[in-house]
């Protein structure tokens, strides 16, 4: 039946006002005179809120009257950031909303900043999945995100004397007006206990009973995400673990007030945190619950609504494209075979079609701790049906490959499911890989890489299913909304069109040469430093000088990401300055932001390396301000926000072959900052696209880094041939930035003498030649500005919507 669709809310300042008062009077209670800041930036979402459930409401009877297939994306971290900005951006109401909060004498601004940054997400990944959200809603692609609703997000990081501590990061303290509970929609989840036959005549041979042993129930709360110009609103769609019975009363009145509740701690226990681990695997039974809760919870809902809008199950894959966000929602391949064939008596060979029909896999790393696998025997205790099915898939799997006559037994090793090597485990990669139609990488590179390294023998296998679908980013958060002065500069320039469009920015090519624009385009920049700077002062009392390069790295702190790289650099430079202090050096400011995983040593080490330099660098008179260094806690997507804005240089120096694309370098090089960087992950793509004379690139090949490890790197050799690259580990390790513990970074040091896996001493001399060659073009203004704006006019192929665009049509086999 045709739903009445509501008439389109007037939007103009007077009647947003009107509607702001009518929401703090009857939802929140209280008139203007009495509200505070928290209940007027709650009565704002909610009025935006309402013209965007008008458009989500129209959008769903659009998705079900057109009866095409849906997108399903199933990943265990969204990093979405705050939202009304954003929601208010994409439904055309931003102005109206600053003119009517105005009116009411609330600025804007106050109230966004006390939006909790929803932080469900470790890093690139569930930014990543953010972006896509958004981007599916602007290309109209019909999609559900499914994920988990972690109560604690990402942990808050402080920085205690140079030390990272982790606090509980609480985005739900003040409610969330986001959200609607969908408490009609929730199923039930089991783990553990035991299997058997199915009982009734008509019961197939691989038809199977499972007795869980343990339940908890999984609850929907959806979220809409309103795409460009509220052009379609889809949903997300977060689940929270809740107990059957929240009190057990016959324990609580026999006086056992905490055993009648520790069935409902360890169900809510289950989506209270978000891993805090982002390239390394967590080995804990809780984050296999968290994955299968997650995942049956999701497919349970997608095969109900399957059913109940088409009839059988059999016809999914025509309906439904499932795209797993890497294996952590792997084990959905056992589950839906589960389901097609305990539950509805599918016989297996089409439970497996259907199956590799509806999924596809992305994988975004090649690190060998990140690729997760779990011990058998913890897979088995916690599900044992599914461990039943992993092993029947692997016997056709291994079955076809030994029939193809192409591989040793070694080969056949590596592609099986199980590792036999050492503990017996699931891989999830191979699972996800075997249950696929597609499976592809991130970045050009990255493919290419997958199909010779972790899925060379899979690959041989099936050698259509890799693929490629570079990353992008949405322009809408990462230059209309993070940067309002940018996107005015260039709607005069180029017009609109740019704003629906972003290869459009094209069109700024043609400024690149005027010196008219150039003025105004550093002057854009100069502003949004000022403002970091300003905002830098004010939370850390730091000093940061507007006109100095602004050099930035913001991004998880990892070995392989070479914030280590950046920092001997620094203290090289630091090192020159005060021998030369006669020479005309370029002021900069090295800013750096990122968490590090709680039990990864080395990568705390690192900051707190970055804040034993800063100190000395800082207040040495001999260095004249001519380089600051300054560690940015806590950052996060709201820091990102006004970090990229400011940045002149942006840092992408990651060991080559070893990131699998980079989102904050398309972020930074559309908001007109210059990279420096590797040939590694997308930085390869963007060099294409922006040409090689816009972007610095140093240092080793992918290919090298290959050839060097193979032929025996010595790195005490090449350290023994850099004499500033001598000096500055000296320094670091005789504990010259450390008086208080001398030894403090011997053993850091001492990793890069014996094997400095990640190659910083083997390209620190290229990256310094780079980095001078940075501050000789820094000293010719015009040509700098001229390059920036290359950037910016270049990189419209980075937009999410055209990495969407490829997978509805290569993948999702969606037109839009
Ligand atoms: O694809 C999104 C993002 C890439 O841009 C990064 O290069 C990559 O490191 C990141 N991967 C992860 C892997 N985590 N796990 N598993 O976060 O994905």
């Amino acid at each position: 039946t045709k739903l009445p669709i509501p008439a389109p809310r007037q939007v103009d300042p007077e009647v947003l006002a009107h509607e702001i008062v009518e929401r703090l009077t009857y939802r929140i209670g209280k008139n203007a005179a009495a509200a505070k800041p928290h209940d007027w930036l709650h009565a704002v979402i909610l009025a935006i809120r309402d013209r965007v459930i008008d458009a989500w409401i129209t959008s769903t009877q659009k998705t079900y009257e057109e009866e095409g297939r849906r997108v399903y994306y199933l990943s265990l971290e969204f990093l979405i950031g705050r939202l009304m900005r954003d929601a208010a951006s994409n439904m055309e109401m931003l102005d109206d909303m600053q003119a009517a909060l105005a009116s009411l004498g609330v600025d804007i601004d106050i109230i966004a900043a006390l939006e909790p940054d929803a932080a469900l997400g470790n890093g690139g990944l569930g930014r990543l999945a953010a972006c896509f959200m958004e981007s599916m809603a602007t290309v109209d692609v019909p999609a559900y995100g499914y994920g988990i609703r972690y109560v604690n997000g990402m942990f808050r990081q402080e920085i205690s004397d140079g030390w990272q501590v982790e606090l509980p990061e609480n985005w739900l303290a003040h409610g969330n007006p986001w959200e609607f509970e969908r408490r009609e929609a929730s199923y039930e989840i089991g783990f553990g206990g035991r299997v058997d036959p199915a009982e009734g005549e008509d019961a197939g041979p691989h038809q199977m009973r499972w007795r869980p042993a343990e339940r908890v129930i999984a609850t929907p709360y959806d979220t809409p995400i309103a795409g460009w110009r509220g052009k379609r609103i889809n949903t997300l769609r977060l689940w929270e673990a809740q107990p059957i019975d929240p009190i057990l009363l016959d324990k609580f009145n026999a006086g056992d007030h905490m055993g009648a509740l520790a069935e409902s701690n360890r169900a809510e226990s289950l989506t209270r945190v978000l891993y805090p681990a982002d390239s390394s695997a967590a080995g804990q039974e809780l984050r296999l619950r968290q994955e299968y809760f997650f995942s049956s919870a999701s497919l349970q809902d997608i095969v109900r609504r399957h059913i109940q809008y088409f009839g059988s199950i059999l016809t999914l894959p025509d309906k439904a494209a499932i795209q797993l966000n890497d294996t952590h929602p792997a084990v959905a391949v056992a589950e839906l075979m589960r389901i097609l064939l305990d539950d509805h008596g599918v016989d297996f060979a089409e439970a497996w079609d259907i199956t590799r029909r509806t999924f596809s896999y992305t994988n975004h790393t090649l690190l060998p701790e990140a690729l997760e696998s779990w011990p058998v025997p913890l897979f088995e205790r916690l599900l044992p049906r599914h461990m039943q099915i992993v092993y029947a898939i692997n016997s056709r799997l291994l079955g076809e490959a030994r029939r193809s006559g192409q591989f040793t037994d070694d080969a056949i090793g590596t592609i099986s499911l199980i590792d036999e090597g050492g503990d017996r485990r699931v891989r999830m990669g191979n699972l996800a890989f075997a249950g696929s139609h597609s499976v592809n990488g991130v970045s050009a590179l990255h493919t290419d890489l997958m199909k010779v390294t972790v899925f060379a023998d899979l690959h041989t296998l099936y050698p259509t299913r890799i693929n490629n679908k570079t990353n992008g980013v949405t322009f809408r958060r990462w230059l209309m909304q993070c940067n309002p002065g940018l996107t005015g500069l260039i709607r005069e320039a180029i017009g609109d069109r740019f704003l629906d469009d972003a290869q459009a920015l094209r069109d700024l090519d043609g400024f690149a040469d005027d010196s008219g624009f150039q003025e105004k385009f550093l002057a854009v920049k100069r502003a949004n430093k000022g403002a970091l700077s300003d905002l830098l002062r004010k939370r850390f009392n730091a000093r940061i000088d507007p006109a100095a390069l602004f050099d930035i790295q913001i991004k998880r702190i990892h070995e392989y990401k070479r914030q280590l790289l950046n920092i001997v650099e620094a203290v090289s430079l630091y090192d020159q300055i005060r021998s030369h202090p006669e020479k005309d050096w370029v002021p900069r400011a090295k800013l750096f932001g990122g968490k590090a995983a709680s039990s990864y040593h080395n990568a705390k080490l690192i900051i707190k390396l970055a804040g034993d330099v800063a100190r000395a660098v800082n207040h040495d008179p001999a260095v004249q301000g001519l380089l600051k260094l300054q560690f940015v806690p806590n950052y996060n997507v709201s820091m990102a926000e006004v970090m990229i804005p400011a940045a002149d240089l942006s840092e992408q120096i990651s060991t080559a072959g070893m990131e699998a694309s980079g989102t904050g370098n398309m972020k930074f090089a559309v908001n007109g900052a210059l990279t420096i960087g590797t040939l590694d992950g997308a930085n390869v793509e963007m060099r294409d696209h922006v040409g090689a004379d816009n972007i610095i690139i140093f240092g080793l090949t992918a290919q090298e880094v290959n050839d060097q490890r193979a032929s025996g790197y010595v790195p005490r050799d090449v350290i023994g041939q850099s004499r500033e690259l001598g000096q500055a580990l000296d320094a670091i390790a005789s504990g010259v930035f450390s008086p208080d513990d001398p030894d403090r970074y011997k053993g850091l040091v001492q990793g890069l003498y014996d094997h400095d896996w990640f190659m910083v001493a083997a390209d620190f001399d290229s990256y310094s030649a780079a980095q001078r060659q940075v501050d000789a073009l820094w000293m010719d203004q015009s040509l700098w500005a001229k390059k920036a704006i290359h950037n910016v006019a270049r990189m419209g192929w980075f937009s999410s919507d055209r990495t969407i665009r490829e997978y509805a049509a290569d993948i999702w086999k969606i037109t839009s």
